[in-house]
């Protein structure tokens, strides 16, 4: 479990942090290095906005619905514009897929392009910008498949299992960037005096069994029996005593957050009105997968790992089960069982 900084991450920044890890991989461009500066750039230009919204009169609806039927906020709209300006431009990617986009995002003709590709959610959890609760922006990073020079939609339909790279930034009481590129789980805490991420979660384990479960229980009479009799046996007290806590906040960025630093699970369910449950695979659920496993958690669908689950539409959602290992295996136990 994460203890707080130590005197040895002090003072290492974001860029000197994965360029360090890029400079031990023989052939390493700087693409990646240079990807991710563009990304930490764009976390902090939404950032700014996110923390003056009501002064910078961006918040409430613009009236608009996006591709998934929900209602566009001004700072969906602001960090979409934002992420695709601060990456399109550096010649590391040839295609980019976000939540708020019905189809792929292509490089412009003007830039060049690289072999990468981005996949987002540019504010996670919008629902909750009016009430400042905790927001966030997703990431997820693959290599190109195609050749030539634009990349396409089979670039973006990819396995999670084949991901270089995850994260997200969560906008809370402090800014927060989460990122693995495979090898462990690591934080960065903006500095707002500065401008700069530094180290301060290094190497972030998951707990394998935690003391909480985060689901939406307004959503008790649309799930089937195995769901129902899951969440019942977290309010059962334990051979402790004690029942399992629930706390869901309604941004997957925050409850992932808290999941993968205290333990515990996160489950957004199939249910009767989201039969293919309700969070989004590429933009969401996959990339949080690869976290929770880089921390040494877990990620399931309800029968297999989110990893392994292939896409055949941008947009295709899923349903997560997400946290400590052994939390997430005792859901899919009783969901097999039922
Ligand atoms: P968004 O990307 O449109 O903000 O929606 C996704 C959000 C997640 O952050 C959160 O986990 C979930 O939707 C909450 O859904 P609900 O309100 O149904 O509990
Ligand atoms: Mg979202």
């Amino acid at each position: 479990m994460y203890t707080g900084p130590t005197s040895t991450t002090q003072g290492i920044t974001l860029e000197r942090h994965i360029l360090e890890r890029q400079l031990s991989i023989p052939g390493a461009t700087g693409d990646f290095t240079g990807l991710f500066q563009q990304i930490a750039l764009a976390a902090k230009l939404i950032n700014s906005r996110v923390r003056s919204a009501g002064l910078a009169g961006v918040l409430g609806l613009t009236g608009d619905t996006n591709v998934q039927g929900e209602e566009v906020t001004k700072l969906d709209i602001f960090a979409n514009n934002v992420l695709v300006r601060s990456v399109e431009a550096g010649g590391h990617l040839c295609v980019m897929a976000s939540e708020e986009n019905e189809g792929i995002i292509p490089i412009p003709d003007r830039f060049a392009t690289g072999k990468y590709v981005l996949m987002f959610d540019p504010l996670d959890g919008s629902s909750n910008i009016d009430v400042d609760i905790n927001i966030g922006t997703i990431f997820s990073i693959h290599r190109r498949l195609t050749t030539g020079r634009h990349g396409g939609e089979a670039d973006c339909l990819q396995r999670g299992a084949s991901q270089v790279a995850a994260g997200y930034v969560i906008y809370g009481s402090s800014t927060v960037l989460v990122y693995t590129a495979g090898q462990g789980v690591h934080g960065f805490t903006l500095d707002p005096a500065v401008g700069e991420f530094f180290l301060s979660h290094e190497n972030i384990r998951i707990p394998t069994k935690g003391k909480i479960y985060s689901v939406n229980e307004g959503n008790t009479y649309l799930w089937s029996e195995g769901v129902r009799r899951w969440v019942e046996g977290m309010k059962t007290p334990g051979p402790d005593g004690k029942p399992y806590s629930a706390r869901y906040v309604g941004s997957l960025v925050a409850d992932f957050h808290r999941t993968l630093l205290k333990g515990g699970v996160f489950a957004y369910p199939a249910d009767q009105k989201n039969p293919q449950g309700k969070l989004r695979l590429l933009y969401e659920a996959a990339p949080m997968a690869m976290l929770a496993e880089a921390a040494g958690g877990a990620a399931s669908e309800g029968s297999r790992r989110v990893m392994e689950v292939v896409p055949t539409s941008l947009h295709q959602r899923v349903p997560l089960y997400i946290g400590s290992s052994e939390d997430v295996a005792a859901a899919e136990r009783l969901l097999r069982e039922t």
